[in-house]
């Protein structure tokens, strides 16, 4: 089994994990040269036209040397920090990293995060810096910054470049040497057990889970037992990603493929678990132990979805429970109190993440939606001492009622050099983080630490960073604790009509200023009609700002927004403008992503 290696490619956004993939794919001959697209195993729709990578995609490949046949088996990642989760499922899968930096861009926030993941894992890191074609490439400095990080010589750097195919084949060599293979031969004659790091629905095959083999084998057709839920059934397939599924006879330990459960019923699969064969349940029964699995992620922001026509709801709950299995950090319940019909609140780790999944909803299963404003979870005492956990605006107890507000705070990390640092801490200032402290990495490499609310860095916080530091700044947060602060309920009418989804829960302080920015933005995202519409915005049953959309006419167009985490300009740019689908409220046509985006820029 010596012959097997398992690695992840893990970076910052950007940083060139997927052209990276796209060598391994052509110098392997997985994909002949005159097929391969760039980003080849970006395969979904999204993550083509966004330029980004959404989901992580295995692939087996097999490589020659000397004689000797190696299996290579590659998962590559995303960099955006809300698909994290993503990563850190298939660092359990493997046993080395190759850690890429982009030479012009040096260590950024995600490279210290991922990489922290992959230390704790155990996993083996070789440290890679890229793009070293490119004129402005840093390459010694970065070099420094990374062995620092490390704590290694700076000759252990491998210099690639991705795109132009540069010493590809040195980095594969240090793959095959200092990454271990799996364990031992004896690991195939154990019982089965295989972690289920990842899952897709088929309607088919039913659940197709993707599984690390870490002991024994499972055929063709054999029965199967999960360890947690207790569920038996007869695979209908198994086999290895090339990167499509790829039938075989049989997978053993020490290595990553799938296995098609033939299981219907959804909810009886969940990532993380331990599969084993009925066969070797029946012989050893408890004596299987379960793998230790993977831990919940924490939804950051909550909106609440409808279907756009109430019969839709059985199609909306059966998607999200197709669509969870894909994207394991996805959260869903029912909501509880249905204004528009019955309706589920969905939490997601970031607005990117919550973009995403509603245009998959979209796209993948064709169901119209209406969506609330997004929402981070807020904590109301009540007069009567009691605490209500408010998740969206719909839950807002009555002013008269509320005895004190609170809302999360998180710890921010922002990355950057000396000469951003100041207009960065201003940033930070404004949007009310405290106490920032400085920590030097060496090589004017800086990170801000600060405590800050969650809801100032989940809307345009990011963009702003970025544009400040031209480019040049990273950031990464975790939930701290939860802060007093004063809030209120701000509700919007269109044309005199309440709306309830578009209500927002805001600082008392920064309310009327927000309130009067979102309904500039919502001007700029509601279609014009051939009426003028007006747009107004109330608190406590007074209005505080008023905007009017005048009527229709022939040539303009909306400007929409690109939703631009990405950067990537010129791929957003060939986004089809205007073909986003209109959603109904009222009598006035609006975007579904308008909220999303008004929101964020707000
Ligand atoms: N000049 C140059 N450009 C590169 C190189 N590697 C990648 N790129 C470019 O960098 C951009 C990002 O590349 P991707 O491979 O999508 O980066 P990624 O790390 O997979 O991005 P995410 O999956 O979204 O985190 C693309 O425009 C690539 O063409 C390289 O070696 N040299
Ligand atoms: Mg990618």
């Amino acid at each position: 089994m010596k012959d097997i290696r398992n690695f992840v490619i893990i970076s910052h956004i950007d940083h060139g994990k997927s052209t990276l993939a796209d060598r391994f794919l052509e110098i392997t001959n997985t994909i002949p040269r005159n097929k391969i697209r760039p980003q080849y195993l970006d395969m979904m729709d999204l993550e083509r036209e966004r330029g980004i990578t959404i989901k992580m995609h295995p692939c087996r490949l097999s490589y020659k040397k000397h004689g000797q046949e190696y299996i290579l088996n590659l998962i590559d990642t995303p960099g955006h920090i809300d698909f994290s989760y993503e990563v850190s499922r298939a660092l359990a899968a493997v046993e080395g990293a190759v850690l890429l930096v982009d030479a012009t861009q040096g260590i950024q926030a995600q490279t210290i995060f991922n990489l922290e993941m992959a230390q704790k894992q155990g996993l083996v890191i070789i440290p890679v810096i890229n793009k070293i074609d490119l004129p402005q490439a840093q390459t010694t400095e970065t070099k420094k910054q990374i062995a620092n990080v490390l704590k290694r010589d700076a000759n252990e750097v491998l210099e690639i470049s991705a795109k132009k195919g540069i010493n590809i084949d040195k980095l594969i060599d240090l793959i095959i040497t200092k990454i271990p293979g799996p364990d031992g031969i004896n690991e195939l004659n154990k019982p089965l057990r295989c972690l289920v790091f990842d899952s897709k629905y088929d309607s088919f095959k039913g659940v197709i889970v993707y599984v690390r083999v870490l002991e024994g084998k499972i055929e063709n057709g054999e029965e199967i037992y999960c360890l947690t839920s207790k569920v038996k059934s007869k695979n209908k397939q198994v086999g290895t990603f090339s990167p499509e599924l790829m039938p075989a006879k049989e997978i053993k330990a020490g290595e990553i493929g799938y296995i098609a459960t033939g299981i219907k019923e959804i909810e009886k699969i969940r990532i993380g678990e331990t599969i084993t064969t009925l066969r070797d349940f029946k012989l050893l029964g408890q004596k299987i132990m379960p793998l230790s699995g993977y831990k919940e992620p924490k939804p950051f922001v909550f909106l609440t979805v409808y279907p756009e026509k109430s019969k839709d709801f059985d199609l909306l709950k059966s998607a999200l429970s197709q669509l969870k299995l894909n994207d394991a950090s996805l959260f869903y319940q029912l909501e509880k109190k249905p204004i528009f019909g019955r309706g589920f609140l969905c939490g997601f780790l970031g607005l990117l993440h919550a973009e995403i999944v509603i245009e998959r909803l979209k796209r993948e299963f064709k169901i119209e939606l209406v969506i609330s404003a997004p929402n981070v979870v807020y904590k109301v005492i009540l007069t009567n001492k009691k605490e209500e956990i408010v998740y969206s605006s719909f839950d807002w107890p009555d002013p008269a009622i509320i005895s004190e507000t609170l809302e999360p705070k998180v710890f921010l990390e922002v990355m950057t050099s000396l000469k951003y640092l100041s207009r960065i801490s201003e940033l930070i200032k404004q949007r009310g983080g405290t106490a920032i402290e400085t920590t030097s990495l060496g090589q004017d490499r800086l990170i801000l630490r600060t405590e800050i609310p969650l809801r100032e860095i989940i809307t345009d916080f990011y963009e702003k960073l970025k544009s400040l530091s031209q480019g040049f700044a990273s950031m990464n947060y975790q939930l701290s604790e939860y802060g007093r602060i004063d809030l209120v309920k701000v509700n919007f009418l269109i044309n005199n009509k309440e709306e309830m989804s578009l209500a927002m829960i805001l600082p008392k302080a920064k309310a009327e200023r927000e309130a009067r920015n979102f309904l500039i933005k919502l001007k700029t995202v509601i279609p014009r009609q051939i009426f003028s519409v007006a747009l107004q915005a109330k608190i406590d049953g007074k209005i505080i700002a008023r905007e009017t959309i005048s009527s229709f006419r022939r040539d303009v167009i909306a400007p929409l927004y690109g939703g631009d985490y990405t950067r990537k300009r010129k791929l957003l740019e060939k986004q089809k403008k205007g073909k986003m689908k209109k959603k109904s409220l009222g009598q006035i046509r609006i975007p579904a992503k308008a909220f999303l985006d008004a929101m964020r820029t707000t």
